[in-house]
């Protein structure tokens, strides 16, 4: 099954997506996810003048080396634009592998190990008694796990927070918009939201909460320990994690279970975080850490080590990166939870997918491939918009993480 022709598609039905299509001498062709969300035109470019031309003749089934072609091929490793990238073909070939075999991709990557693929929602409310009906509100729909996020006083924003209760979307303006930021006010006011979540709902949903970053980690391990009476399925990027070693002392202080790593690339961002289980949870994703090939790699060491996948699954990650992921986290032994932030209808209308939800799990379908189709016309008619994600500043003025 030979390639003939590869193509990116930029769409913008709300926000960016980009996605590789590659088409081969059989008449089948196969999608790709490659959506860095704020840098979408460099991904693009990388594909377009760098990936493609060598993929043209190639064997479509050759996904391995295909794999380690562009990724040691390249002489530069690494990094989120060239690790998209090479997801993206990577994603697109095991779905022209599936829809060769006519099986769905997760029979091609071991089988069935579950029925389905639980998944979170974010509730988030400007206050905590809006966040705690919200956090109802999913339970309602079905959900068994929920991220809590909520404003805070004397802060006009915070990450997670939004009017949009269902799309929130951060990469909000063609210039990144500016935040303001006080530790203090924050690690004083959440674990307030926790224990009212508790007391209101008892100790069955699994409950979750993203710090994006922004505390050090002693202060890190001060609000895991505040946490601990809540018992939270886990708390996410409790602190920066360039550094995989500030996580120790996290660790020390908390038996709160930790997730790191949407922003991660490959299997040697989390490396050490793994190695010395510093974490519980690995949020790399298709899209941003090498695609299936790739991804299938982390999660086999992180199973050797007690860490379970919990993939990073915000609306910025396209359908078909959803659809990918369902079929891997349907196959390995490893699972532990989904991030499902529903995309919006334009977007569902512009990639048609197979995946569907059903009380609190996702399920992927069992068409031949991983289920996720482009509609290219319709996506022609949203034309790419520039879009930034914010900017995050200390009440004094000094950039800080956000
Ligand atoms: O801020 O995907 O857990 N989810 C998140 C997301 C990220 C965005 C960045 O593009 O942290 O909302
Ligand atoms: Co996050």
């Amino acid at each position: 099954m030979k390639i003939t022709e590869a193509r990116v598609i930029v769409t913008c039905p709300g926000r960016n997506f980009v996605t590789l299509k590659i088409l081969t001498d059989q008449g089948l062709s196969g999608l790709g996810d490659a959506t860095l969300n704020g840098r979408e035109l460099a991904v693009a470019a990388y594909l377009t003048e760098h990936l493609i031309p060598c993929l043209i003749g190639r064997d479509a089934h050759q996904i391995e080396d295909i794999w380690q072609y562009l990724y040691r091929g390249a002489y530069w490793r690494r990094g989120p634009v060239t690790m998209s990238a090479i997801a993206a073909v990577d994603t697109a070939l095991w779905d022209l592998k599936a829809k060769a075999a006519g099986m769905p991709l997760y029979q091609l990557l071991g089988g069935r190990s579950r029925n389905g693929v639980m998944v979170y929602g974010h509730a988030n409310g400007r206050d905590i008694a809006e966040t705690a009906d919200e956090v109802q509100r999913y339970l309602e729909m079905g959900y068994l796990a929920v991220r809590a996020q909520t404003g805070i006083p004397g802060m006009a924003s915070t990450y997670g927070v939004s009017g949009d209760k269902m799309f929130y979307e951060p990469a909000d303006a063609s210039l990144p918009t500016e935040n303001l930021w006080s530790t203090e006010k924050y690690l004083a006011h959440v674990p307030k939201l926790f224990e009212v979540l508790r007391e209101r709902f008892g100790h069955g949903p699994h409950l979750l909460h993203d710090v994006h970053h922004r505390l050090t980690p002693i202060e890190a391990a001060r609000l895991g320990k505040a946490l601990e009476p809540h018992h939270l399925f886990w708390l996410e990027d409790a602190t920066p994690a360039e550094n995989q070693a500030n996580f120790r002392l996290i660790r020390q202080h908390t038996v709160t279970p930790l997730a790191v790593g949407e922003v991660f690339n490959t299997l040697w961002d989390c490396k050490l975080l793994v190695e010395e289980q510093l974490i519980d949870y690995i949020r790399t994703t298709v899209v941003h850490a090498g695609g299936i090939t790739h991804l299938r790699r982390i999660a086999d060491f992180a199973a050797l080590h007690n860490v379970r996948m919990g993939c990073h699954g915000a609306t910025d990650l396209s359908p078909v990166c959803m659809g990918a992921s369902l079929h891997l986290n349907t196959a390995i032994p490893n699972f532990g939870v989904q991030e499902y932030m529903r995309h919006t209808a334009e977007t569902d209308a512009v990639f048609p997918h197979d995946y569907r939800f059903s009380n609190g799990r996702l399920h992927p379908g069992d068409t031949p491939g991983h289920g996720v189709d482009i509609d290219e016309q319709r996506a022609a008619q949203y034309p790419y918009q520039r879009a930034f994600l914010p900017v995050n500043r200390l009440e004094d003025g000094t950039l800080w993480n956000w």
